[in-house]
């Protein structure tokens, strides 16, 4: 999104919130959080500028961990509130946060749709590939093989690939980062903000009671960073980015996946948007006496 507000002089304390968390020891979330706040400062945006809507799980309590705007929704609604939210006050930064079963499981339709409509929100999908809060079953994005109490054999099912299906549901931004290092994760997310459309960025997180398999080391050693490996990566070439999406050789590739700045967003397509009468909630509530005139000839 455009950032049209005045740059502010915001610090890390500005968004530090009074809530005692939850979350698990060494759980990844506190990496997520820690990238966001750090994005908000360097953006200069202060906490009454964003709001974090959130769907429901271990990752979608952050908007409580954070001062800042927040609205925990329902499990898998997040993004369709968020785009709603949005609409009503295009002046606000609007995060929708969500877990990969609520971004990717029960909330996958509205995801689609909303990244079709190229909606101008950052979604943050916290991905530890498991369900936390209900204690660990498999999720749309956990491995074959992964073993839960919900697939004691190993899951026998084919996981979500978030870049390729965000590529070609029509999101403009897709980035991915790792909760273990929130100075990237923070510049991934500030990069996602200011771009003007649906912005997705999956955050590989950890969930040190719930998957053992993928911890902070295991991920140091399946992920790199895309400029690194390859220089000339171009991440404006959608056939470059899909070709680096479906690549199976078990690694994830970090950084900006892709970028497409000239489709317009949602919001700037909507006629009510384009009188520059500024943000919806700012418009005025009178009816024009000769439309309502109009109306009333025509209804009553
Ligand atoms: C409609 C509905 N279905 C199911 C649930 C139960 N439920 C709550 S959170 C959750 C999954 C959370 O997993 P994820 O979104 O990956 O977040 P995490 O807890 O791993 O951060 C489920 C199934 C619910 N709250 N509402």
């Amino acid at each position: 999104m455009v950032i049209t507000l005045e740059r502010t002089q915001v610090t890390a304390k500005d968004f530090k919130s009074n809530q005692k968390s939850t979350w698990c020891p060494g759980c990844g979330d506190f990496g997520i959080l820690s990238a966001i706040q750090t994005a908000l400062v360097n953006a200069g945006v202060a906490p009454w500028q964003a709001i974090l809507v959130s769907g429901i799980g271990c990752g979608s309590k952050l908007p409580d961990y954070i001062n800042a705007n927040g609205y925990m929704t329902l499990h898998g609604r997040a993004v369709t509130i968020a785009s709603g939210v949005h609409l009503a006050n295009t002046d606000l930064v609007t995060f929708a946060i969500t877990g990969d079963g609520d971004g990717f499981g029960i909330g996958i339709g509205h995801v689609i749709h909303n990244m079709r409509r190229n909606m101008d929100i950052v979604h943050i999908v916290e991905n530890n590939e498991v369900y936390g809060l209900t204690k660990g079953q498999y999720s749309p994005t956990s491995k074959r093989g992964f073993r839960t109490s919900t697939s004691p054999e190993g899951a026998i099912e084919f996981s979500i690939n978030p870049l390729a299906l965000a590529l070609s549901a029509g999101a403009t931004f897709i980035g991915r980062s790792f909760s273990g290092d929130p100075k990237h994760a923070a510049d991934v997310i500030k990069q996602a903000m200011e771009h003007k459309g649906y912005a997705l960025v999956e955050i590989l997180q950890t969930c040190p009671t719930y998957n053992k398999v993928q911890n902070v080391e295991w991920y140091k050693a399946q992920t790199y960073k895309i400029l690194e490996e390859n220089p000339e990566y171009d991440c404006t070439d959608p056939f470059q980015a899909f070709q680096l999406s479906m690549l199976n050789d078990g690694r994830y590739p970090m950084g900006i996946l892709y970028k497409n700045t000239e489709r317009p967003c949602y919001s700037e397509q909507v006629p009510a948007l384009q009188q520059n009468k500024g943000a919806l909630v700012n418009h005025s509530l009178e009816i024009d006496p000769v439309l309502f005139e109009k109306l009333k000839a025509a209804y009553v």
